[in-house]
């Protein structure tokens, strides 16, 4: 699994204190701590109340790459703060995201290849999110096909089935699984998948219990990629033994160690 660690987002409400104080070390810390519970990426995303997004982004960037070498997955609507941040990443970038809007695609499948990025499609367009499988299958051809038209490759696209909130939008956690397993099939060789994880247990009162139960039945129907808190150790350890009864590592008695030194 390629875990990209969610917690630097001005949703969390030390992140945004962190940014609005300009508190490095608040950023620093999670970014280091990120990388060492196994972290392979780090999403950085300045959160709605960010009133200057194109500044807030590269102060987070720029801090974030003082702490770590990870990669950084670059979470912003915003096509002009996406570009900015992109040429001030060291390492290959992660762009998040893009729909399948046609506008969007436009502009963000050529940023994915002049910066050798590998890009996030969300299963979304204009009109929302779609409930059922079919209609989200619809849409990452769409976005298949932009990347295949401006030549990046399958290995870095993540189509990302968005999952939401269970308490609201409960028909779609099993439409998202169904996603992620008939994308393996859409063509060969296939696009990744990736979820924002901690989505769907947003506004519910046992959260840690939601987020990895699903992340288990996601590594089951095949998910290459998540955005999750890689510090939670109960989710990672039950990620780590859901791959391995998907035979995605050979077993050992020590197998969750043995993930970890890896
Ligand atoms: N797909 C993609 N990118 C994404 C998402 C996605 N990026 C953002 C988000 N969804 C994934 N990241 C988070 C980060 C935080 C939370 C949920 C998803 C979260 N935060 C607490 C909350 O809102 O309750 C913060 C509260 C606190 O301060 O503790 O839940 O789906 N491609």
């Amino acid at each position: 699994m390629f875990i990209i660690g969610e917690r630097i987002n001005g949703m969390y409400k030390d992140v945004h204190k962190a940014l609005v104080e300009h508190k490095d070390d608040v950023i620093i810390d999670l970014a280091k701590k990120q990388v060492a519970a196994g972290a392979q990426a780090l999403d950085i995303n300045v959160g709605p109340a960010s009133e200057d997004p194109m500044k807030d982004m590269q102060w987070l960037v720029e801090v974030a790459q003082k702490a770590t070498d990870a990669r950084l997955c670059i979470d912003t609507t915003k096509a002009d703060v996406m570009e900015k941040c992109l040429s001030l990443c060291k390492q290959r970038p992660v762009i998040n995201s893009t729909t399948g809007q046609k506008e969007k695609l436009d502009v963000l499948m050529p940023l994915a290849k002049k910066y050798n990025a590998s890009i996030i499609g969300l299963t979304m367009t204009k009109s929302g999110i779609p409930q059922d499988a079919h209609s989200r299958i619809e849409i990452a051809t769409q976005i298949i096909m932009a990347a295949q038209e401006q030549g990046v490759d399958m290995e870095d696209l993540y189509i990302d089935a968005v999952i939401l909130p269970v308490n609201v939008a409960q028909p779609h956690a099993k439409e998202v699984l169904d996603t992620i397993r008939q994308i393996k099939v859409l063509c060969d060789p296939s696009p990744k998948t990736v979820l924002g994880l901690s989505n769907v247990s947003q506004g519910t009162p046992n959260r840690p219990l939601i987020n990895r139960t699903y992340l288990t039945m996601a590594v089951a129907a095949g998910l290459d990629a998540a955005i999750v808190d890689p510090m939670d150790k109960e989710l990672m350890d039950e990620m780590i033994t859901a791959e391995l009864l998907m035979e995605k590592a050979i077993y050992c008695d020590s197998y969750i160690d043995a993930y970890k030194k890896k």
